[in-house]
């Protein structure tokens, strides 16, 4: 395919776990509303948890669009990333409230959550270049929404009470931001070495192989 960007290509060849990630049996759930309460209720205590630790791993991001970007204008795209963060951490605060789900009791993280925390962390580091994080970063945010997204297309019965969960991450708006995202990454990997974009490619497998590991952790599998 003669137009197509690095990443279109990688979601053609690694299809199945896209797919893994994206419809996920705990996303199905939500769609067919069948999902288990509590279930939710884990998912929104683990991943209020999983976005604090987003926020350093997106600073760390926009240190590096700041040395290494050749586009002044990928700083503002993260930035307008980091400021949606800053509205998701209050948004979990009151929804945490809404559904009687603790937030300021210790949560305890389950061990899936405290590996993609990890992974995350070794992101931060200075070593992983601006193309490896900035295609990380555009794959978390567009398995959230790609998923949720789906929860909320027409014929989906997702129960009133988790549409503006779904909404969080499935709106418009936020498609166009992951659209950003995806934009700046497709233009580094075009520019990148072979050994980099081999590395990117790699990471964006564990990205999603770390987002399966949490949707099976919060139905409560191991
Ligand atoms: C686990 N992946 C996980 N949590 C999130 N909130 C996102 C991605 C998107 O921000």
């Amino acid at each position: 395919v003669e137009d197509e960007g690095v990443i279109d290509t990688w979601l053609r060849k690694h299809r199945l776990l896209y797919v893994g990630a994206t419809r996920h049996p705990f996303i199905l759930s939500i769609d067919d509303g069948t999902i288990d309460i509590f279930a939710f209720k884990r998912w929104l205590g683990q991943d209020y948890i999983f976005v604090r630790a987003f926020v350093p791993f997106v600073a760390s991001v926009i240190v590096k669009a700041w040395k290494e970007s050749d586009d002044s204008s990928d700083m503002e795209v993260i930035l307008g990333g980091m400021a949606a963060i800053n509205d998701e951490l209050e948004w979990f605060k009151k929804e945490a409230f809404k559904w009687g789900v603790k937030l300021s009791e210790i949560i305890v993280p389950q061990e899936q959550n405290k590996d993609y925390c990890r992974f995350l962390e070794s992101l931060m580091n200075p070593d992983v270049e601006y193309t490896v994080a900035i295609t990380a970063f555009w794959a978390i945010e567009a398995v959230y929404q790609e998923s949720f997204a789906f929860c909320l297309a027409a014929g989906s019965r997702t129960p009133p009470e988790l549409k503006v969960t779904c909404q969080r991450w499935g709106n418009e708006e936020f498609g166009k931001y992951c659209s950003s995202l995806k934009n700046i990454a497709d233009r580094r990997l075009k520019k990148a070495s072979d050994d980099e974009r081999k590395k990117a490619e790699v990471t964006l497998l564990s990205v999603l192989e770390h987002e399966v590991e949490f949707w099976n952790m919060s139905r409560g599998g191991t």
